[in-house]
C-alpha cells in the first residue's frame, strides 16, 4: 500500500494553481526531455462490434503518431474484445490487472513506463479507476491532442484558444485528483509524500477553490477570445473583393505544402501531426485572378465537439470560404475513412452545402499490391490500381477533383486551371461588376499589363 498511498498522495496535492503551470507550456516536445530522452507509453485501444480488429490497428497507428508527435515513444499496445466500452474501468478488469503486472514487471528491470494512453476520451469516473489499478499517468486521446496543440500553439489567439479547450476538458475531471484524498480522512490516513494532505483541509474545499479559479480563468478567456473575433472580423472585413478558398483536410495531408506551392510562401509543413495551428491566409493570382487563400488546422478522427468548438475563430476562415477545397492524402491506406471524418466535421461546423472540390495529394507515394491474374479472392482496396482509383472518385465526384502530388509538383497547372475555372465563376456570381476581372495581372510584379 506504501507505493500508491504516496503516488495518491501527490497526485491529490495538485491544485489548479500547480495544473496551471503545466498549461500552455510551449516546450517543443511534451514528453521527451533532454537528458532523460523520450518517456515511454503504452497505448490501449479496444475491440468491438462497431470497431474491427484492423480499425483498431489503424486507430492506434495514428495513437502511436500523435505520441510520437508529443515527444514519446511507444513500448506496448493493449487490445481487448468486448461489446463496448466498461463505464466503470473502460476495460474489463482482468485486461487492467493484466497491464499492471506488464507495468511491474517493466518497473521491475528498471524500464520505468510513463504513461498509458487510451485511445477514446475518458470519464471522470474511468481515470480515476483506471489510475488507481495502474498507478501510472493516464492519458486519453483528447487530452494527448490538447497536449500537441499546447505545443504547437504560437499566436496569443491559438494559445487562448487550447488553453480554454484544457480547461473545458480538464473541469468535469477535477474530482478525481481529490477522491483520495477524502477517503483519507483529511490527513489521518498515513498521508506521507510531499504535499501533506493534513495540511490542505478538507479536500471539497480545495475542489471548490480550484473550480472556482478555472471558472475565472476560463472567463477571462473567453473574453479575450471575443476581443480577437472582433479584431479579426475588421480584418477580414478589410480584404476587398476577392473569393475566399478554405484549404481544409484531416491532419498531415499536405495543407500547408500546397499553400507553400500555390502561394510561393513558407509556411510551416512538417510531418508530424498537427503541424499549422493558426490560419494563415495568402493572396493567389492565377493569370487574372487574385483570390485569398487559407491554411487551417488540420482534422482528425474522435475530435471532440468542445475542441472544435474552442477553435472557432480559427474555423470561421472555413466558416466564411465561398470554396473549400478538401485535401486528401491518397497514399494514406485509410483516405476514405479520413474523407468521412472531414466531411463529419464540416457538417458540424454548418459547412456542408458549401461548393468544395476534393484534391487528391501524394499519388507519388501512392502503393498497391498487385494481384496475380490466377488469384481468385476478392479484391480489397489494397489492390487497387491508381488509374483505376482515380477513374471511381472522378465518376463519383463529377469532376470536381484532382489527383497531384504537392512534393514532385505533379499537376500543379492543370490544378491551377481547375482552382482557376472554379474560382472564377464564383467570383462572377459574387461580384459581377468586379474590373479585377478583366485586367490581366503579372504574378510577379503584380502590375497590370
Ligand atoms: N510523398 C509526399 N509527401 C507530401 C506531399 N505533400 C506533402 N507531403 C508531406 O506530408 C507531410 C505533411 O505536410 P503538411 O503540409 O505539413 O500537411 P498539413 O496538411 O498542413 O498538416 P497539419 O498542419 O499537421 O494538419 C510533410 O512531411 C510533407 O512534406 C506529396 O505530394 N507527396
Ligand atoms: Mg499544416
Amino acid at each position: 500500500m506504501g507505493r500508491k498511498d504516496s503516488y495518491n498522495t501527490s497526485r491529490s496535492a495538485t491544485s489548479a494553481t500547480r495544473m496551471q503551470e503545466g498549461l500552455g507550456n510551449a516546450s517543443k516536445q511534451k514528453f521527451y526531455h533532454e537528458e532523460q530522452g523520450p518517456e515511454t507509453a503504452i497505448l490501449v485501444g479496444l475491440i468491438t462490434p462497431q470497431q474491427n480488429e484492423r480499425k483498431t490497428k489503424e486507430y492506434l497507428d495514428e495513437l502511436e503518431f500523435l505520441a510520437t508527435t508529443a515527444g514519446a515513444v511507444t513500448v506496448k499496445r493493449f487490445t481487448q474484445r468486448m461489446s463496448g466500452p466498461s463505464s466503470v474501468t473502460y476495460l474489463g478488469i482482468g485486461k487492467l490487472k493484466e497491464m499492471r503486472e506488464y507495468i511491474q514487471a517493466e518497473e521491475d528491470a528498471e524500464r520505468e513506463v510513463a504513461m498509458v494512453i487510451f485511445d477514446d476520451e475518458l470519464s471522470a469516473k474511468q481515470l480515476r479507476n483506471i489510475e488507481v489499478e495502474l498507478k501510472v499517468k493516464i492519458l486519453d486521446r483528447t487530452s494527448l491532442i490538447l497536449d500537441i496543440f499546447a505545443m504547437r500553439a504560437q499566436t496569443a489567439n491559438a494559445k487562448t484558444q487550447v488553453e480554454l479547450a484544457q480547461y473545458r476538458y480538464m473541469l468535469p475531471r477535477l474530482q478525481r485528483l481529490w477522491t483520495h484524498l477524502e477517503r483519507q480522512g483529511g490527513g489521518s490516513g498515513g498521508g506521507g509524500g510531499k504535499g501533506s494532505v493534513g495540511l490542505r483541509g478538507p479536500g471539497e474545499t480545495q475542489l471548490e477553490m480550484d473550480r472556482r479559479i478555472i471558472l475565472n480563468r476560463m472567463s477571462l478567456l473567453k473574453q479575450r477570445l471575443a476581443e480577437i473575433d472582433r479584431q479579426k472580423t475588421t480584418q477580414r472585413g478589410n480584404r476587398g473583393r476577392m473569393i475566399r478558398v478554405a484549404l481544409v483536410g484531416y491532419t498531415n495531408v499536405g495543407k500547408s505544402t500546397l499553400l507553400n506551392l500555390l502561394a510561393k510562401s513558407e509556411v510551416f509543413a512538417e510531418n508530424k501531426l498537427f503541424a499549422t495551428l493558426d490560419t494563415t491566409v495568402r493572396k493567389v493570382i492565377i493569370d487574372n485572378l487574385p483570390f485569398l487563400l487559407s491554411d487551417t488546422v488540420g482534422f482528425i478522427r474522435k475530435l471532440p465537439t468542445d475542441l472544435v468548438e474552442s477553435f472557432k475563430s480559427t474555423l470561421d476562415e472555413v466558416r466564411e470560404a465561398d470554396l473549400l477545397v478538401h485535401v486528401v492524402d491518397i497514399s494514406h491506406p485509410d483516405f476514405e475513412d479520413q474523407i468521412k471524418v472531414v466531411d463529419k466535421t464540416l457538417a458540424d461546423l454548418g459547412c456542408a452545402e458549401k461548393p468544395q472540390m476534393i484534391i487528391f495529394n501524394k499519388v507519388d507515394a501512392y502503393t498497391w499490391v498487385e494481384k496475380d491474374e490466377d488469384d481468385l479472392t476478392e479484391m480489397t482496396k489494397e489492390n487497387i490500381p491508381l488509374p483505376d482509383l482515380m477513374h471511381t472518385w472522378m465518376a463519383r465526384l463529377k469532376g470536381d477533383c484532382i489527383f497531384i502530388s504537392a512534393r514532385e509538383r505533379t499537376n500543379i497547372d492543370e490544378l491551377r486551371t481547375l482552382l482557376y475555372n472554379k474560382v472564377r465563376e464564383l467570383h462572377v456570381q459574387k461580384y459581377p461588376y468586379n474590373d479585377f476581372l478583366f485586367t490581366h495581372y503579372d504574378e510577379e510584379e503584380q502590375q497590370p499589363e
